[in-house]
């Protein structure tokens, strides 16, 4: 074989290492072969076997939000996407670049209707901000440079490149060089100068903000906030936040209607930074479900696609913050805990021995909480969160920040239930030999919804609807179950029991799971 004469998956997967694609996360069928052996021969792609297609795109969401690449994962026609959608949705909220390659039925197969013919397309469309079927092996090479294009155009998006599979067996001499970036959209002296006269006002003001929070953009924050005596805070779900000492303290908006109604409570001018007007998570019966209050203004300094940077750095300027420091936090371990097992010791002991460059990748349910509290001023690190709501992403997420940064530590804080939807991402974690603590809250319910139970006005919660609600009989094994995928597992029921087993882990290479008894 020369170059000139390869297969198109051939040519795929080296478009993609030459665009700096390299990491494939992968749950390949039959119509993907091709693509399996392209992979296979060329040495500068990584792959990576999930064994369910939840843990693919959710470690190809966790891989893009560290590195701001796309990782490619590979997919078995509609049904392998449909496994992965879930974490292809809460991506598509975290704005992460990833390129699908969806094997599908050959082209001159499709119209028999075979048993996994499915409408592909039409699946990912749900998820994708781009997608594109691949029709001739000469077309391959070309598809995928776009893909990546795609998948990198501000501030990130995932794509979808349908491969039939005669198009990655047939031969090609078609080639495809990398191209060039999308530069984000320019961002408005008009919004600059409209935010800059309502932080003037005297009136209270608040810049709401997400996207990547990084050290740069909440410094320029906390700045233009104290320069005009406003607030800034962050919306409830960040794809990553840089926070700890060194850096400036990060509010995030509550998750609860009422408690999010009172921090805005008095704001007459809600500034949004690459963020959307705030909203509670559902619609309550008899609840407000628009969280500005009645007489505040809206502004848009910068939307997401934009420059946001230089719009920060614009409206910094313009209220005159070159005298005006950032307040960062100077580093407090809080102490160990003794006795009780509870949210509040497991924070004190995360907080207390968490590494410095720690990824915490955070999917606590209701006991989450405690440790975003007590990791405020811990050593510094970045922070992950749920962005879609839809559960299941904290392994394979906390899976594809390993693959993206091996020299960092990632813990993942992660609910019982949530856990359960992507368990087998324990998996991968030992065969890759990733430097991952898993901390379990076993709580052993779904708690968030025996809360939303009242909260949504259901009625006479009973045996039958609170058994849906409840994850006893049989109680789950966790450290079992880790233990039976290649992950030595504890199960500790005191604090001090927890606080061993975790210095224990910060100290020893490869993946770890603590099963907490809370
Ligand atoms: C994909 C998906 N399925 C179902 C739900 C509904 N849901 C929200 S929270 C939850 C259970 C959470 O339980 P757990 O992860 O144990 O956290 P806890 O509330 O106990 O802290 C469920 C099923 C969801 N958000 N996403």
């Amino acid at each position: 074989m020369t170059e000139q004469d390869r297969s198109g998956a051939e040519s795929l997967v080296q478009t993609f290492v030459d665009a700096g694609v390299n990491v494939c996360f992968a749950n390949p069928g039959t119509s993907e072969m091709h693509f399996v052996a392209a992979l296979d021969s060329n040495p500068d792609m990584r792959c990576v076997l999930g064994l369910f297609e939840g843990v693919v795109t959710g470690a190809a969401d966790g891989y893009g939000r560290m590195t701001g690449m796309p990782a490619a994962t590979l997919l078995h026609l509609g049904p392998g996407l449909g496994n992965g959608l879930a974490n292809l949705h809460n991506a598509k909220k975290a704005r992460t670049p990833i390129v699908n390659v969806i094997g599908d039925h050959a082209t001159y197969h499709r119209k028999y209707d075979a048993p996994l013919t499915s409408d592909v397309e039409g699946i990912a469309r749900t998820v994708c901000h781009w997608v594109k079927v691949s029709e001739t092996a000469d077309a391959v090479a070309g598809d995928g440079a776009l893909a990546v294009e795609a998948a990198l155009t501000p501030p990130g998006q995932v794509t979808a490149l349908i491969l039939p599979a005669d198009t990655a067996w047939n031969r090609t001499r078609a080639r495809a060089a990398p191209l060039s970036r999308v530069a984000a959209r320019p961002y408005s002296d008009g919004s600059v100068g409209e935010a800059a006269r309502a932080l003037r006002s005297g009136e209270p003001c608040v810049l709401l903000c997400n996207g990547h929070l990084t050290s740069e953009r909440t410094a320029l924050l906390d700045r233009i906030a104290r320069r005009t005596g406003s607030r800034w805070l962050a919306d409830t779900f960040i794809p990553r936040m840089q926070r700890g000492a060194g850096r400036v303290d990060t509010q995030r908006l509550p998750y609860f209607g009422e408690q999010a109604a009172e921090v805005l409570a008095g704001t007459r001018h809600l500034i949004l930074v690459s963020s959307q007007p705030p909203i509670t998570f559902f619609a309550y019966p008899d609840k407000p479900n628009w969280l500005t209050p009645a007489d505040c203004a809206l502004h848009v300094l910068v939307e997401r696609d934009r420059d946001i940077d230089g719009a920060l750095a614009a409206l910094g300027e313009a209220v005159g913050i070159a005298d005006t420091p950032a307040g960062v936090l100077a580093l407090q371990r809080p102490a160990l805990m003794t006795g009780a097992l509870n949210p509040v010791s497991i924070g004190a002991a995360v907080a207390h021995y968490l590494p410095e460059q720690a990824i915490v990748v955070e999917e606590g349910g209701v006991s989450g909480g405690a440790a975003v509290q007590a990791t405020r001023a811990a050593a510094p690190h970045d922070w992950l969160c749920l962005t879609g709501g839809s559960i299941g992403y904290g392994i394979p997420c906390a899976t594809g920040a390993a693959v993206a940064c091996p020299d960092r530590r990632v813990v993942n804080l992660q609910a019982d239930g949530s856990g359960m939807y992507t368990v087998q991402g324990l998996w991968t974690q030992a065969r890759e030999q990733l430097d991952i603590t898993t901390v379990i809250f076993a709580n052993r319910k779904y708690s968030i919804l025996q809360i939303e139970f009242g909260r949504v006005g259901a009625h006479n919660p009973g045996p039958k609807a609170m058994s849906m609600l409840d994850l006893t009989r049989p109680e789950l094994d966790w450290a079992g179950l880790a233990a039976s995928m290649g992950v030595p597992g504890r199960r500790v029921t005191t604090a001090e029991e927890f606080n061993r087993a975790f210095a224990e882990s910060m100290a020893t290479p490869g993946p770890f799971l603590i099963e907490a008894v809370i």
